[in-house]
Parts: C-alpha cells; sequence; structure tokens
C-alpha cells in the first residue's frame, strides 16, 4: 500500500479558498440547507448527504471551453430514492442537468417524456396506458418527498464550487445531525483545477496558435478536512473509481489510510452498474480517525454483486448498497451513543 503520500496540510484549503471566489448562490444556499436539516432534527429523521455528477474545470472565465469528469449521475440519483424510500432526508448535491432522483426515469433515456406522454383528439396530454402505472408511482414517491420535505436538491458545475458547496453544506449537516448524518461523496471531482489567477478571462483564441499548453494545479484533498472538521461525528463514505481492476484494492485502503473515514466504495468505469466493492470497517469503524488509518491494511474487502436475473429484470445495484449502508449508520450510530455514554 501507498503511504508516501502526506496528507494535505490546512493552509492549501485556506490558500485555496482565500483565491477562488465564492459561488454567487451561497449564502441562499446556506440559509436553505440550515432550514432543512433543521428540520430533519426537529423531526428526528436520518439525513444523507448525496453528492452527484461530475465536476468541470474551466479554461476561461467567461466559459466555453471546460474539462469535464465523467458521471452521468446514476449512482447518486438511484442512491437518493433509495435512501428515501429507506426514511432518510435527502440532500442532494448535484451537477447541474446531470441525472436527479425521481426525474431520471423520463430525462436522460429513450423513454424521456415524448415517449410517454400522448395526445388526445380532445386537445389533452396524457400519460400513455403502457406507461402510466410507472409514470404514477414514480411522481407519487417525488411528491411524497417533497411533502415531507425530506429532498432538498443543490447544483453545482466547477469543481470549485462543488467545494465551497460541500464545505457550506457538510458543516451545517454535521452541526445539527452529528452521527445521524451519513456523506455519500459519490460525485466524480476534479484532481486538478486552473487557479482564477492563471484563467483567461475571455474565450482563447486559435488563430495563428500552433496548439494551447494548459499547465493544472491538484485541488487540496477535500476528503482531510472533511472527515476532520467539515462532517465531524458523521459517517463517511467516499468512492473510488478505477478502469484498471488491479488498483481497486489497494487505492481504497491508501484513501482509508489517509483520511480514517469509514468505508470507500470502490468501482470498475466498465461494471460499476453490476459489481461495487466496499473497503472498510464501516459501522464497526471508531470514532478516531487515526485509530481507523491505522487499520486501514486489516479493513474487509467485500464485493457486492447484482445477480444476472435482477440486473435483466431493471433492478439497480443500489437497491443493495443502500440497506447495507443503513445497516452499517445504524451501528455507527449506536457506537457513538455508547461512546457519549461513557464520556
Ligand atoms: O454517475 P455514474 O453512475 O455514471 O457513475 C458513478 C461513479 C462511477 C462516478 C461513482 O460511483 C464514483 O465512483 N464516484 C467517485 C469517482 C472518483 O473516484 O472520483
Amino acid at each position: 500500500m501507498d503511504h508516501a503520500d502526506p496528507p494535505t496540510n490546512d493552509d492549501e484549503y485556506t490558500r485555496f479558498f482565500a483565491s477562488e471566489p465564492a459561488p454567487a448562490h451561497l449564502a441562499s444556499v446556506a440559509a436553505q440547507v440550515e432550514a432543512f436539516v433543521a428540520h430533519q432534527r426537529v423531526v428526528g429523521r436520518r439525513t444523507v448527504l448525496v453528492t452527484s455528477g461530475g465536476t468541470t474545470v474551466p479554461l476561461e472565465a467567461n466559459t466555453v471551453r471546460f474539462l469535464d469528469n465523467f458521471s452521468a449521475g446514476t449512482r447518486g440519483a438511484t442512491s437518493a430514492e433509495h435512501f428515501l424510500e429507506a426514511g432518510y432526508a435527502v440532500l442532494f448535491l448535484h451537477r447541474q442537468y446531470s441525472l436527479r432522483p425521481f426525474s431520471r426515469h423520463y430525462t436522460h433515456t429513450k423513454d424521456s417524456i415524448f415517449g410517454v406522454l400522448e395526445a388526445t383528439a380532445e386537445g389533452q396530454v396524457q400519460v400513455n396506458a403502457e406507461h402510466a402505472a410507472f409514470a404514477h408511482a414514480v411522481l407519487t414517491k417525488h411528491h411524497a418527498a417533497m411533502a415531507r420535505k425530506a429532498l432538498l436538491q443543490i447544483e453545482f458545475t466547477t469543481v470549485v464550487e462543488y467545494l465551497y458547496l460541500l464545505q457550506a453544506v457538510a458543516t451545517r449537516m454535521a452541526e445539527s445531525l452529528g452521527a445521524n448524518a451519513i456523506y455519500y461523496l459519490a460525485a466524480a471531482v476534479s484532481d486538478f483545477y486552473l487557479p482564477r489567477t492563471r484563467l483567461a478571462e475571455h474565450k482563447i483564441q486559435s488563430a495563428g496558435a500552433k496548439g494551447l499548453d494548459v499547465r493544472l494545479d491538484p485541488v487540496p484533498k477535500f476528503l482531510v478536512p472533511l472527515v476532520r472538521d467539515w462532517a465531524a461525528d458523521g459517517f463517511v463514505v467516499s468512492f473510488k473509481l478505477e478502469t484498471d481492476p488491479a488498483l481497486l484494492d489497494s487505492k481504497s485502503r491508501a484513501a482509508l489510510a489517509r483520511y480514517g473515514h469509514q468505508l470507500v466504495i470502490a468501482n470498475q468505469l466498465s461494471t460499476r452498474k453490476r459489481v461495487v466493492y466496499l473497503v472498510g470497517h464501516g459501522g464497526d469503524a471508531v470514532h478516531d480517525r487515526a485509530e481507523n488509518a491505522a487499520r486501514a491494511d486489516s479493513a474487509p474487502f467485500r464485493a457486492l454483486q447484482l445477480p444476472a436475473d435482477l440486473e435483466a429484470q431493471g433492478v439497480d445495484i443500489e437497491s443493495l448498497m443502500v440497506p447495507e449502508l443503513v445497516r452499517m449508520h445504524d451501528a455507527w450510530i449506536a457506537t457513538a451513543a455508547t461512546a457519549k455514554a461513557a464520556d
């Protein structure tokens, strides 16, 4: 395992936030999140932050061109639906225009609303017979989640926006909800970015250019402050995407050793909808980060595989993942209560 990577120091984050502009909607998002988590606390509902979709790295301040991270948002949007089903409130921090809970069934698929709706002779529009029952079920669940004030959706586009919003959301959740919060970080976050100080103001001109050289800086490792400060006491689940399956185990353990959080969900790009690997002590993790980090080598590595017959029926792997996480979260909350009683 590679432990050579030194932990990010605090200054990196201070410098990052000092030099990158905050998103315009940060204050209004913070107010919405405060009201949302206060409500969940009052009604005693566990809450999960689901991050979803890929972040962009703009090459120009008035952005025409940008680099993107792969993610359709399927993992996040589908997981959000299952967490709601399990009784959790969901704060869904997602890339603008990526898949979202419930609407995902009718947006980016071949059964978009145009395949589902039909125009009647009376000049009305209605859901066609083939899709009516399913559309009714999806809409009913969506409306129920909104009526219970159990779903809040927040958008990001760039990696800088994502990190500002992640900090704002996580700190407010941690303050109100402590161990009752899960942080489920499925978004695909850029590892490199172009600092504001080196960003071209306007569209980069190609006339006469021989090429374009771009040097990107590393994005500070946000899991360091998240696990240590922003999401204190919460149950933190990070994701690890690789294309080379040989790296999944070692990279997941390296993340556990580095951050001391509770679980890494590792997946391979080509098989991510059929198999994931749960790496870590989960709910049996101790509430001490350094101790968790030290136990990374011995952390269980377990495959969760969607049986082929269920896959053929359109069942998603998140329907297996989320109940596992809920069980781990139960254990995490129980150990938090025991630790508190012993204090
Ligand atoms: O959104 P999607 O279902 O197409 O993909 C999900 C995923 C592979 C982006 C996610 O499961 C994941 O691994 N996120 C972390 C990516 C990373 O290592 O940066």
